[in-house]
């Protein structure tokens, strides 16, 4: 196993054990709920927008410990939105990471519940980060309130909504994108420069690197899902249906998304070349995520 996947694996962990210290246990009553939370949130995901949390700490040169707390914040809020986003009214989907989503299992109502008290419970966590002499908790709380608010998180949800069996134009696909992907990876780093007193300067190197990465991680996923459903079907059936919808490819074709991707990518990179070998993990990331082994 090379250095950094052993590295992501150990980060997962360390988040893996802090979320199971702070979230109610299964015994907590009422059981169902806490249950259902929990549920959701050890059901495998890459804990990929901790993992970028902790990783904008140690380019910050802050401590762990603190960053863990908005590593698990921005994980709970990520979970919330997957169990909301999996309900009927929504994309009603009944697998996620290869499980029975939470309306499946607990019903729609507890579903419903779940996301809820996922939501309020990302804000008691991110209110726990240790305070910095720049940063309290006013900040650490509106940073999460602002990605998850109607501008962001769920303005980009009610937007999918709307784009829905319409074919959406690029800058559209973009602003879709900003608000239900990139946002949230934005805070993720942002939250862990902000745990470890970043300067305004390196808060908006990690505003840069965020939006950009997390706009290429959008453009990967596009991609990914023309090339794997091509091999699934058949290299002449599938293609077109996979870009028969409002994705990065169908708009720009598989070759110019390869290409966005990259200078997505790269633009990502230079951003955070300020930190130097303090932000060797945040480039290694990126390269991996273009890559797609992430
Ligand atoms: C507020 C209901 C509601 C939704 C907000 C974030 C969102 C909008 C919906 C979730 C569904 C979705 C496809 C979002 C785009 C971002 C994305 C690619 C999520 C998947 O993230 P990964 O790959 O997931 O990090 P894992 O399973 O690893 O946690």
């Amino acid at each position: 196993m090379s250095d950094l996947k052993i590295w992501l694996k150990n980060q997962q962990e360390v988040v893996d054990t802090k979320l199971d210290q702070l979230l109610p246990s299964s015994e907590t009553a009422p059981a169902t709920i806490h249950q259902a939370m929990r549920y959701s949130m050890f059901a495998g995901g890459k804990r990929l927008r901790p993992i970028l949390c902790l990783a904008a700490a140690e380019a910050c040169g802050g401590a762990q410990e603190a960053a863990l707390y908005p590593a698990c914040a921005v994980e709970v809020m990520h979970t919330y939105s997957l169990v909301h986003d999996d309900l009927p009214c929504m994309d009603d989907d009944d697998l996620r990471r290869g499980r029975p989503t939470s309306h499946v299992v607990y019903g729609e109502g507890v579903a419903v519940l779940t996301g809820d008290a996922l939501l309020t419970e990302a804000f008691t966590i991110v209110a726990q980060t240790p305070q910095t002499p720049l940063y309290n908790a006013s900040h650490f709380v509106s940073e999460l309130s602002e990605t998850g608010g109607s501008k962001k998180l769920i303005g980009g949800q009610v937007l999918d909504l709307e784009g829905e069996g319409q074919k959406l134009n690029l800058q559209q696909l973009i602003q879709i994108h900003e608000a239900k992907t990139a946002a949230l990876l934005c805070s993720s780093l942002r939250l862990g420069g902000m745990s470890a007193n970043c300067s305004p300067e390196q808060l908006q190197a990690l505003t840069d690197f965020g939006y950009n990465l997390g706009l290429a991680f959008q453009v990967i996923d596009d991609i990914l899902d023309v090339t794997q459903t091509t091999e699934q079907l058949g290299k002449t059936a599938g293609k077109d249906e996979a870009v028969d919808k409002s994705t990065y490819p169908a708009i720009l074709g598989l070759e110019e998304s390869k290409k966005e991707a990259a200078r997505l990518t790269k633009l990502a990179l230079d951003a955070i070349k300020p930190f130097g070998e303090k932000g060797r993990r945040l480039d290694e990331i990126a390269r991996y995520m273009l890559e797609r082994e992430f």
